[in-house]
């Protein structure tokens, strides 16, 4: 039997490229394979859901999701770990995974698809990806069809006119208190990356590659573009740091882009709860409406996650005081 782990992604997706980064560094033999024509019988054999990245393990199972991927992996290869040993570090880089993997996703998804220079030059390389080969005159037809589909299906992750400004601004702030945090270190906690640099750098490494969103970044943060792309394939340059230090220099960014993800994800959680088909609620004191459907229920099982991981952190003043500066205590301990 072969021990290779065998990940079948997209260079488009930030999900598989979060899951290579982190099979990467942790050095777990792998091979990387697209999920194009083919691969796809292959691809269909392991993925329950019609989704990637979609990892087939040397056992010859399938495994889908990249945070339990990460976490089923950490068990199997601990080292080095990706958990900060400081267990209030540990629970705020499983918030930063969080933050990263549904919050950080909306500012890509919504720059990728909102104006027709990023849908174009996006469905170009999905395309691209998957006809190998191909001419730009074979490619066309699918070209189009990929962008008119993708581009009406911008409301998934909760774009619509309402929050279009409120997730452009999110993200330039929230690119500009990075920007800050990473004048100091290599990575998120310090001189190693953890889960929350997974999690975060590869929305913003899949922003960088289109257009709108990519010339922000080199325009306004060299020091975030610096480590989305060093997080593509991470080595250890030193140790996590002290969370007194991590936690002071992070409290802006939780104070506000986190604060209003989990805003954000508590309302879809309750609409959901509600049986609702559409949410309302304020999020950075601007109007927040969108249509809950069946990605919302994911969010929603995984702000429970994060929930349960809250609730199994020792007991810390120097923690929930942190979170309760920030206005994100209140969203993480309500059942
Ligand atoms: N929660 C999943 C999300 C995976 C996901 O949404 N993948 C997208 C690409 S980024 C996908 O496969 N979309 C459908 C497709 O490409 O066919 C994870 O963390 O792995």
């Amino acid at each position: 039997m072969s021990e290779i782990y065998r990940i079948f992604g997209s260079e488009m997706s930030p999900y598989s490229v979060k899951a290579r980064s982190y099979f990467r560094y942790k050095q777990i033999p792998h091979e990387w394979l697209l999920r194009n024509g083919e691969q796809l019988e292959e691809y269909k054999k392991y993925a329950r859901l019609p989704i990637v990245p979609t990892v087939a393990t040397p056992e010859d199972e399938g495994l889908q999701d990249s945070t339990p991927i990460m976490e089923a992996m950490e068990e199997k290869f601990p080292g080095p770990s990706i958990y900060p040993d400081d267990p209030d570090l540990r629970f705020l880089s499983q918030l930063l995974e969080e933050f990263g993997d549904e919050w950080g996703n909306k500012w890509m998804f919504h720059y990728r698809w909102k104006r027709e220079v990023d849908q174009v030059a996006t469905a170009k390389r999905l395309v691209a990806e998957m006809m190998p080969g191909a001419t730009e005159e074979q490619m066309a037809p699918m070209v189009n069809q990929v962008q008119e589909r993708m581009s009406g299906r911008i409301g998934v992750v909760g774009s619509n006119e309402t929050t279009s400004p409120v997730i452009e601004r999110s993200f330039k702030e929230g690119i500009g208190l990075l920007e800050e945090h990473l004048a100091h270190r290599p990575y998120l906690f310090g001189g190693r990356p953890s889960f929350g640099d997974f999690g975060l750098a590869a929305q913003i490494n899949a922003a960088s590659t289109d257009p709108t969103a990519g010339g922000i970044l080199r325009e306004s943060a060299p020091l975030v573009s610096a480590w989305h792309e060093r997080m593509l394939d991470p080595s250890a340059e030193g140790a996590f740091e002290p969370a007194e230090v991590i936690c002071e220099s992070l409290e802006p960014f939780l104070n506000g882009p986190v604060r209003h993800f989990l805003t954000w994800s508590a309302a879809n959680a309750e609409a959901i709860a509600q049986g609702s088909e559409e949410m309302q609620t304020e999020v950075d004191g601007q109007p927040w409406v969108q249509s809950v459907g069946g990605p919302q229920k994911y969010h929603a099982k995984s702000l429970k996650e994060l929930r349960r991981k809250f609730g199994s952190v020792p007991d810390s003043p120097a923690l929930t005081n942190l979170l309760d500066r920030t206005g994100c205590l209140r969203w993480l301990s309500e059942a």
